[in-house]
């Protein structure tokens, strides 16, 4: 009798390891099918601009996130002696064509049919500001530059674009249409966003974007259009060249 008990005292630990081993096997199994099943279906998901429906879900996510909590916070800023005076080019389409600086225009569409049409002159006529920012690629490269231009939001009220401003996005475009972006109102207005005519208070080179562009420190550079040809305002997102190719469409800090 003392025997069998010792036994069976004995035996249950190991009974009892042997069932831990079986379950924990069978959990590693149903774990590996439920990781590869989770690919595939994330893979055969249909796409949405480029990016995978179920993460460009969470790039939307992540952009509710800041427009509600970062937009408006001052990127830092530099004395104009930090910045670089050989200034990198990146990107130029939109750009090939060659520019016709007498006839140009910045093209502002207030509504259908009814277009706003600014000279670089009528837009120096408004007070200029400086922006020394640390200009950062999506590539992963950053430099210190300085813009001066005026102020988007100053020009919009000048204008008296206030009912356009309470839509959600504004799109901009090269007169080619070659390259375009759509950015968040709340950015838009922010304060260091600006409309650029000089680069190291000198006119705009043409590779970087002759004679407006925008400079707009809140966002990376895809969104930093060069050569300027028209906005327009809208309560979609405009189509925008690198979402369309599966980047972040928000594109900023
Ligand atoms: N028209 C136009 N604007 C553009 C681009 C472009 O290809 N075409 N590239 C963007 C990208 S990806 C970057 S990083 C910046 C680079 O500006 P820079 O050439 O003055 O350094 O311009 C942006 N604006
Ligand atoms: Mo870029």
């Amino acid at each position: 009798m003392e025997n069998q008990w010792n036994q069976r005292i004995s035996e249950q630990p190991r009974h009892n390891a042997n069932r831990k081993l079986i379950i924990a096997f069978i959990v590693f199994l149903i774990l590996g099918a439920a990781a590869v099943y989770g690919w595939q279906v994330l893979k055969s998901q249909p796409t949405d601009n480029g990016a995978l429906k179920p993460l460009r879900k969470v790039l939307n996510a992540n952009e509710k996130l800041f427009t509600s909590t970062f937009s408006n916070k001052l990127s830092a800023s530099y004395p104009t002696t930090e910045a670089v005076s050989r200034v990198r080019v990146n990107g130029n389409y939109g750009l090939k064509d060659p520019v016709d600086s007498s006839g140009w225009k910045l093209n502002i569409v207030r509504s259908a049919g009814d277009t706003l049409k600014l000279t670089l002159e009528d837009i120096k006529k408004l007070p200029k500001k400086d922006v020394v920012f640390d200009f950062k690629c999506i590539e992963g490269w950053s430099q210190v530059t300085h813009w001066s231009g005026v102020s988007l939001k100053e020009l919009l009220k000048y204008y008296h674009l206030t009912e356009q401003v309470k839509e959600n996005y504004l799109g901009l475009q090269t007169p080619d249409k070659g390259y375009y972006v759509g950015i968040d109102m709340q950015s838009v207005l922010h304060p260091q966003t600006i409309l650029a005519y000089e680069m190291n208070g000198k006119p705009l080179p043409l590779n970087q974007g002759y004679p407006l562009r925008l400079i707009i420190p809140v966002k990376y550079g895809i969104k930093h259009l060069k050569r300027i040809g028209t906005m327009f305002f809208s309560d979609q997102k405009p189509p925008d060249y690198w979402a369309e190719r599966g980047y972040d469409y928000y594109a900023g800090f």
